[in-house]
């Protein structure tokens, strides 16, 4: 086939979205939103939780506006993929019955479950087989705080979807990389952990890899799309993380990428995990990618410090637009107080303005009480973290990136960028927006043999059909005074 036309489901933390993505080869990949909704955490039976019921009628909602334009245009839907967040999960019984809404990674619950499971497997030992970073709501922690297992499996959340989709149970292997189960090396599930935790071997279903099939759409399922039945649910890099590394448009070979949402999560691509001591320490993770690649990374905080400041002053009756809020914080002069964006007293909803507040206050610094300064301050540390995660990235590794690419969100965000160049150094090359949905959108493409390659040819289609922006470092240069550089970001 010359060209091809195929879904994508693309849900995070804050939003979902299902597209219709085109693929050409000589061309590259286009996408068209074709349905968007809010996603969020809701008070749940005592939790934090998805309301997955609702967020399910979303994607079926999706699913037949595209097939509506796609054959309004006379095309035919290839192939669905579908990526979420990671490491959250729906506990389905025997007959495929989801018994609860799951729970969202933001609730407390897993918390207590930690100490626990580092008795049964010390960190360190857990680090050398997974590679997996410390994050205390990693999938193993949240299994542990579970109070019975008995008679269910877990399904991560694009893998819940795909179920319901094609009636077949899967890990696709990239999300399958955040649960602290995975063996980094043998790219098997860790069998000695899920023993030793008491867990069922088959707690999970068996592994997919991006590129096979989940099965085809159940027939009341295509039905009820009005696509044809034989349709099938292609597993991509399901965790949107994943999906959104495999389309940053790369043109030379030493680069560091940020995908910018909900958290920002900062690294380089390599080839084999790095399970040292030191690596350890950094608390990098090394999720698995696309292609076998691992994802070096941290988790620094993300736009949610932004999102979460914003729905408090929303409340409290001061609405101010995105646009006119990073306006008035890119006309404070640098060099103002900063915050640790990888602290996990960010991760909980409420009130996040004070909470950054009262951080810097720990610090021993003021924030004047102006959203303005807050958003300024957001963008200060969450550059700064960037800055730092990729110096100690490149430490780790012994690699050097020449380059960095924003992708997501917040390579929309002017200030953000061009802090981040400032703070790193570097030149920072924004777009495209929608990285993650290309990634689902042109693993598919390959599956379907629209397109033939590895990541470098998937990621020239992306580079040739995404404009992108360059912010060259330069201290100073979106600042009005410069009266307090010799403290700012460099
Ligand atoms: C980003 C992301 C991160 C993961 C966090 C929780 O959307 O998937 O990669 O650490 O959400 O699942």
């Amino acid at each position: 086939p010359t060209s091809g036309v195929f879904a994508a489901v693309d849900i995070g933390a804050s939003s979902g979205r299902v597209m219709l993505g085109r693929v050409c080869p000589s061309t590259g990949a286009t996408l068209e939103t074709v349905h968007r909704f809010p996603n969020g955490v809701v008070e749940l039976d005592g939790g934090l939780r998805w309301d997955f019921d609702a967020l399910f009628a979303e994607v079926l909602a999706g699913l037949r506006a595209a097939a509506t334009v796609a054959a309004g245009n006379g095309e035919r839907i290839q192939s669905i993929g579908i990526d979420t967040w990671a490491v959250d999960y729906g506990l389905v019984d025997a007959s495929g019955k989801l018994i609860a809404p799951p729970y969202s990674y933001r609730d407390e619950r897993s918390r207590s479950a930690v100490a626990r499971v580092h008795a049964l497997i010390p960190p360190e030992q857990q680090y050398a087989t997974t590679g997996l970073q410390f994050l205390q709501f990693n999938t193993i922690y949240q299994l542990a705080a579970e109070p019975s297992l008995d008679g269910v499996q877990a399904l991560l959340i694009p893998d819940l979807i795909a179920f319901l989709l094609t009636g077949q149970r899967r890990t696709e292997a990239t999300n399958a990389s955040t649960t602290g189960m995975f063996d980094a090396v043998t790219e098997e599930w860790a069998t000695e952990f899920l023993d030793v935790l008491g867990l069922p071997r088959d707690i999970f279903p068996p592994l997919i890899q991006p590129g096979e099939s989940y099965g085809t759409l159940r027939p009341d399922i295509a039905s009820q799309l009005g696509m044809p039945s034989g349709t099938p649910v292609v597993a991509v890099g399901s965790h949107d993380t994943a999906s959104a590394v495999a389309a940053v448009p790369v043109e030379q070979e030493e680069f560091a990428y940020i995908s910018s949402g909900t958290w920002s999560l900062v690294g380089l691509e390599l080839k084999h995990p790095v399970l040292s001591k030191e690596s350890r320490a950094a608390n990098f993770t090394n999720e698995r990618g696309v292609d076998g690649t691992i994802r070096y990374l941290r988790n620094v905080g993300g736009l949610w410090l932004l999102s979460e400041c914003q729905r408090t002053w929303a409340a409290q009756g001061f609405a101010q637009s995105l646009p006119a809020l990073l306006d008035a914080a890119a006309a404070l002069p640098p060099g103002g107080p900063q915050i640790n964006a990888e602290d996990p007293a960010f991760t909980a909803p409420d009130n996040m303005p004070e909470r950054i507040r009262s951080a810097v206050r720990h610090n021993g610094d003021v924030l004047p009480d102006r959203p303005a300064a807050v958003v300024r301050c957001i963008m200060d540390s969450l550059a700064a973290g960037y800055a730092r995660t990729l110096n100690d990235a490149e430490r780790l590794t012994g690699r050097t990136a020449g380059v960095v690419h924003v992708v997501g969100g917040g390579s929309q965000n002017r200030l953000l960028c061009q802090l981040t160049a400032n703070a790193t150094g570097r030149p920072v090359v924004a777009g495209p927006v929608e990285a993650t949905a290309l990634g689902n959108v042109l693993v598919q493409a390959r599956a379907a043999g629209v397109v033939i390659g590895g990541l470098t040819e998937l990621r020239a289609l992306v580079a040739s059909g995404t404009e992108l922006v360059r912010y060259e470092p330069v201290e100073a240069r979106i600042v009005q005074s410069s009266s307090r550089s010799s403290t700012g970001p460099h």
